[in-house]
């Protein structure tokens, strides 16, 4: 006779001459409320005599309940997080919590050292099973992001001198970017990591760029450059070393000042300055010598100084000169005079009052 907590579940009853029988009784526990119960069975032979065993079986048909509380479903993850479930169960045997089922731990909570994976999608899983091999597993997907965002002004240089309009550019760079901002000075002027930068409305001096970006975790990343802004023409004094060039004495010398961080180009030519300043020399030609001078800053803002010196010949010539008026008789005369003369006498005649005198000059030659 076989007994469930003492009620009669199985009867056998048959003479047998065998030293030992086995008797199979099969209990549907789904009858049974879960618990603990006491299976006893008892033997009895032809001289009445009795033999008696019990075994404490635990019937349970309830499946575990597991709820992966940390970290919630879809959310970022970075560096170490804790993993906890709440489990409804009164007969745990096991826990397991997986990560892209591979086992990390055999209870809850755990710490998670996300660093160890890389960034992206990633399965946590705890499975719960219990003594009467009844399991649930709960499920989380979460976004490791341990790569902070990457930040590089690309323009401007840093260190340089700015003038008027610039553009202020930056590369960035973040699976999972957040946030970008752009500040001069600390104060932010775009949320992107470009920025057209009208500096004449800000005072002369030095500037901090700054670009700082957040991902959706909480990874930061920055650069930052100084630039000077300078919107002031640099300094440019020009003296004539050499008074009168001619010919026989064809140097000419400009003695040049100008600012010490400044370039001087004379004739769309880089000349060498010494802290700012030098002698410049050129000898001159026959005809226009022009000298064009610019000086331009570190910023790029110049200024100009410009000069045109006539070099003549000063040769003899011969000249004839005709004098026609209706009551005058025609007069001719030859002169020799220096070349420079003849245009200051020409200059001359045309401002006297010799409307009615045919004036008439014809170059004979020269002594060249
Ligand atoms: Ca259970
Ligand atoms: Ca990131
Ligand atoms: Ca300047």
């Amino acid at each position: 006779m076989v007994c469930l907590n003492g009620v009669n579940c199985g009867f056998s009853r048959k003479r047998c001459f065998v030293a030992y029988e086995t008797h199979n009784v099969r209990f549907n526990t789904s009858d049974y409320p879960d618990g603990t119960y006491t299976i006893s069975a008892e033997a009895v032979d032809l001289a009445n005599n009795t033999g008696f065993d019990n075994i404490s079986v635990l019937v349970d048909n309830t499946l575990p309940v597991v709820n992966v509380t940390s970290p919630l479903d879809g959310v970022f993850v970075k560096e170490t997080v804790a993993i906890n479930a709440d489990i409804l169960e009164a007969n745990t045997a096991s826990v397991y919590v997986t990560v892209d089922g591979i086992l990390i731990s055999e209870t809850v909570p755990v710490e998670w050292d996300t660093s160890l994976y890389p960034d992206g999608d990633h399965i946590i899983s705890v499975y719960v099973t219990d003594t009467a091999r009844n399991d649930a597993v709960d499920s989380v997907s979460v976004i490791v992001d341990n790569t902070p965002p990457t930040v590089v002004i690309t323009s401007l240089v840093d260190g340089s001198a700015i003038r008027d309009i610039v553009g202020i550019t930056s590369g960035v760079y973040d699976s999972y970017l957040e946030n970008i901002t752009l500040a001069i000075n600390g104060t932010v002027v775009s949320d992107t990591g470009s920025y057209i930068w009208n500096t004449t409305e800000y005072t002369e001096g030095w500037y901090r760029i700054t670009v700082k970006v957040n991902d959706i975790v909480g990874n930061y990343g920055e650069d930052e450059i100084l630039v000077e802004v300078d919107n002031t023409p640099p300094l440019l004094i020009v003296n004539e070393l050499t008074e009168n060039p001619t010919l026989n004495k064809p140097e000419y010398s400009l003695f040049i000042l100008t600012d010490s961080d400044a370039t001087v180009i004379v004739n769309d030519e880089v000349i060498t300055l010494i802290n700012g300043s030098t002698v410049y020399s050129q000898n001159v030609h026959e005809g226009n010598n022009t000298f064009e001078i610019t000086a331009i800053d570190a910023s790029g803002n110049t200024a100009d100084w410009n000069i045109i010196r006539l070099i003549v010949l000063t040769h003899w010539i011969w000249i004839q000169i005709v004098l026609r008026h209706p009551r005058m008789k025609v007069t001719t005369v030859f002169l020799m005079i220096k070349k420079i003369m003849m245009e200051i006498y020409y200059q001359a005649t045309l401002k006297c009052n010799l409307e009615r005198i045919h004036f008439q000059m014809i170059l004979m030659g020269t002594d060249l």
